[in-house]
């Protein structure tokens, strides 16, 4: 069945594995080696990482397996208009159309498992991790995770079922054979976040780290505006990878912003006090998702626009 699964959801552009729910103790113990070695801030792990449920929930107490899921995302490229200049900036995979991609993944495996009677429920478990000891995928360098066809240009998921799963592909994190000889997601990330003495990402180097926070936090002194090159999130490690090749020009059009609408977006107005077009627009793509990042973020690119018109 575990094999049928696997089959049945690829037709639907879905790469999935399944490995023993008795993994979940492996996950543990992983994420909190890190903390006790001292390999993880103790604030960030709060913040991000302690989160992670490591038992199944009360509705699929009788997990027999872990499923790690992944679907292709493309990067978005969103139009901006600003004292007469059209200007594009570009959203990384992952952060647009997640719900309704999300929801594509727990159709079709939903629907491939009602069948036989087996069921599933969403996982809060570390997915890059999950992914890569399932053998779904291989963490880059850069820390993100490859898989064949889809580089890092995916959007992962994971799940519990009821699906018993007795023999698996369960494997030590491993990274892929091209990274071993290859700097140049370590040249091209601006800040240093991928250090050469460690496997970890240095997290709160990241531009993520910094522009995905509450928008009232400044960016860090240290943090040069040329750097940042999308609205939230970073590309740099991914644009320049060798695996992501086939995958780097992938770019879907998102929406298009009038002069009016990037200026309340700008000055954060309030979402009550906007009008109801630019709210529909914002919820169709989730862009209201990162909704009080917009200021702080935007202004970054507007600036720049700026600086071309002197
Ligand atoms: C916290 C977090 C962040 C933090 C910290 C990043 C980090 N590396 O942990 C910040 C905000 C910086 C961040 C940034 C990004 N994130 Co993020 N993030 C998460 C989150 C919530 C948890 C990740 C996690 O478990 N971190 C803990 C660390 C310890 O785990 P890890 O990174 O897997 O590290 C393992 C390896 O280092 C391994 N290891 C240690 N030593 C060695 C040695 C060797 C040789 C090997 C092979 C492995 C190895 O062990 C570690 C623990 O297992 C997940 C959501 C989720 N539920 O999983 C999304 C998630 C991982 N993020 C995601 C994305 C898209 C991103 C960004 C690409 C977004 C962007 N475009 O800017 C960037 C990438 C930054 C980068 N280079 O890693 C995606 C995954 C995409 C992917 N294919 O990998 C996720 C799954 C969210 C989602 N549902 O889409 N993220
Ligand atoms: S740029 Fe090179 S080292 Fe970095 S993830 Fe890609 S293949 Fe690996
Ligand atoms: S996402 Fe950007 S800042 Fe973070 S590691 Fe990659 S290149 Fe560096």
């Amino acid at each position: 069945m575990r094999e049928k699964l696997i089959q049945a959801v690829e037709a639907f552009g879905i790469k999935t594995q399944v490995v023993s729910v008795q993994h979940l103790d492996d996950l543990r113990q992983t994420i909190e080696g890190l903390l006790k070695e001292e390999l993880l801030d103790e604030g960030f792990y709060m913040k991000y990482l302690a989160g992670f449920v490591f038992e199944p929930p009360e509705e699929l107490r009788e997990a027999r397996s872990l499923i790690a899921a992944a679907l292709p995302d493309p990067q978005i490229r969103l139009h901006f208009n600003w004292k007469g200049v059209r200007f594009p900036v570009l959203v990384p995979p992952t952060y647009l159309h997640w719900r309704e991609r999300d929801t594509k993944v727990e159709e079709v495996l939903s629907d491939s498992l009602r069948s036989k009677g087996y069921r599933i429920t969403q996982a809060k478990v570390p997915k890059k991790l999950l992914a890569v000891c399932s053998g779904l995928a291989a963490y880059g360098k850069n820390n993100i995770t490859y898989i064949e066809g889809m580089g890092s240009f995916h959007r992962l998921a994971a799940y519990y079922s009821d699906l018993e799963c007795d023999q698996d592909n369960w494997r030590e994190p491993v990274q892929m054979d091209r990274c071993t000889d290859c700097i140049i997601c370590r040249q091209a990330c601006p800040t240093g976040a991928i250090a050469p003495d460690r496997f970890l990402l240095n997290a709160e180097k990241c531009i993520t780290f910094w522009n995905e926070k509450s928008g009232e936090i400044p960016f860090p002194d240290w943090m040069e505006a040329s750097w940042h090159n999308s609205l939230v999130g970073c590309m740099h490690c991914q644009s320049v990878c060798p695996a992501n090749r086939q995958v780097r020009d992938w770019i879907e059009e998102g929406v298009e912003f009038s002069e009016e609408q990037t200026d309340l977006l700008t000055r954060g107005v309030p979402k009550d006090e906007l009008p109801a077009e630019l709210l529909e627009k914002l919820d169709q793509s989730d862009l209201l998702e990162w909704f009080d990042l917009w200021p702080r973020n935007l202004q970054v690119h507007l600036d720049r626009v700026e600086s071309h018109l002197l």
